[in-house]
């Protein structure tokens, strides 16, 4: 079977997805690639194809192989395949800074651009769960774990600065930044031709387009994304980049939560992991408050202290577990460091939740409701970036990001006829 796509690569089907896996001895210990019993194509993602193969033992193996187009647009947008070099990159080193909080992974062929991932089917994609209104308690913090385990063990802090030094080279990921630099912090306030809103949202997205001082944050915002090399992020870690499992199989606490597709991994500032998920949590929030459901708005935005507190709290022990410089980095520069990151978080929170409604690639949270809802829950999230962006420096705590956004999400309400 081939697949009709122009690459100068193999693609995968799922007849050769098969012979993948038989062709590299990694996979052997993990799959009997003797025996592979289903092969299922599960990538709803923007970008890459994702195969899962599982054999006669229920053994399973996920192979995702990098289009050289975004998946999303077609092939007429050309993106480098080599996305899954920084991938596998960014997950042997996160994997060795925090094993369970990341899938493993098994193997990676540079010439076809395909990881080989531990299967995850057990797990769900936490943006989906979120969507069926369950829970899942423990994965916020489980992230936030993560973003500080990652912030310490790839800077100067926690890494020799010369084996740092080569790591940030290895990262540098111009094309993927690129994507961000437009489609984050450029195009919802220049439009490229890409962007769409709802007829009823129209002056809305006039609005904030129209505010300098929204405008102009998004200015500084993205000067330090494209400048400020602190770690080696996740760089797309969104509640759609993290799956999740419940201890009982429904939606109760997690017992295992983990951030996938690292593709956009590059070096950058802290805040903007941290602004990624706080930004989705306010996007699950409008679509708790657009449904009716306030409780669980308030629930979905008390996500943001979740993931701060679990965040200051690893990265305050990666601190006393000892820096590769305490001769200089004491704690002066700890208490400077998570201030900034924790102001900076409601900027690029901004940033990444006023794409979600006004740019390419939306969210189903908020795209999946019916137009009369969706129309104030994408004005709730615009007008909270514009208000984060103005209070993020009056009092920065996430328990204050968190009521600024519930009294808009509120405020902001429409309800459809037959709710009237
Ligand atoms: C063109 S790719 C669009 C978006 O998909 C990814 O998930 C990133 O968020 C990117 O901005
Ligand atoms: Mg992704």
């Amino acid at each position: 079977m081939t697949t009709g796509i122009d690459a100068p690569y193999e693609i995968l089907t799922p007849d050769t997805a098969v012979a993948h896996l038989a062709s590299r001895p990694a996979l052997a210990g993990h799959i009997d690639t003797a025996d592979v019993r289903s092969v299922r194509e599960v990538g709803d993602g923007n970008l890459n194809l994702v195969f899962v193969l599982t054999d006669g033992a229920g053994r399973g193996v996920v192979l995702k192989q990098a289009l050289p187009y975004v998946r999303l647009v077609g092939p007429s947008w050309r993106l480098t395949p080599d996305r899954a070099r920084h991938e596998a990159e960014a997950l042997r080193l996160h994997g060795r800074l925090a094993p369970e909080l990341v899938p493993e992974l098994y193997d990676y062929d540079p010439d076809r651009y395909v990881l080989a991932l531990e299967d995850l089917s057990d797990h769900r994609v936490w943006r989906t769960a979120l969507n069926d209104g369950l829970r899942h308690d423990g994965a916020a913090e489980a992230m936030g774990r993560y973003v500080a385990a990652v912030a310490f063990g790839t800077s100067v802090l926690g890494l020799d600065a010369a084996v740092r030094a080569g790591t940030l080279a290895a990262s540098v990921n111009p094309e993927l930044c690129l994507i961000t630099e437009d489609l984050v912090f450029t195009e919802p306030y220049v439009d490229a031709g890409r962007n769409s809103v709802l007829p009823a949202n129209e002056a809305d997205a006039a609005d904030l387009a129209a505010d300098r001082t929204m405008v102009d944050a998004m200015g500084r915002a993205k000067w330090t994304f494209m400048t400020r090399a602190e770690a080696l992020l996740h760089g797309d870690l969104h509640t759609g980049s993290v799956m999740v499992r419940a201890a009982d199989g429904e939606g109760g606490p997690v017992d295992s939560a983990k951030a996938f597709d690292s593709e956009f991994a590059f070096y950058g500032p802290v805040a903007f992991d941290l602004g990624a998920l706080w930004a989705n949590y306010v996007i699950a929030a409008a679509r708790a408050t657009a449904l009716g459901d306030d409780d669980r708005a308030a629930w979905a935005l008390g996500l943001c202290t979740r993931t701060w507190d679990a965040f200051e709290a690893e990265f305050r022990g990666a601190w006393e577990d000892g820096r590769v410089d305490p001769r200089m980095f004491g704690d002066d520069l700890r208490e400077h460091l998570l201030a900034t990151w924790r102001a900076e978080a409601w900027l690029f929170g901004a940033a990444k939740m006023t794409r979600r409604i006004v740019g390419l690639a939306k969210t189903t949270d908020i795209e999946t409701l019916p137009p009369p809802l969706r129309e104030g829950a994408a004005r709730g999230v615009l007008r909270t970036a514009r208000r984060w962006v103005r209070e993020h420096e009056v009092d920065s705590t996430p328990r204050r990001a968190e009521d600024v956004a519930g009294e808009l999400l509120v405020a902001t309400r429409t309800r459809s006829t037959s709710q009237q």
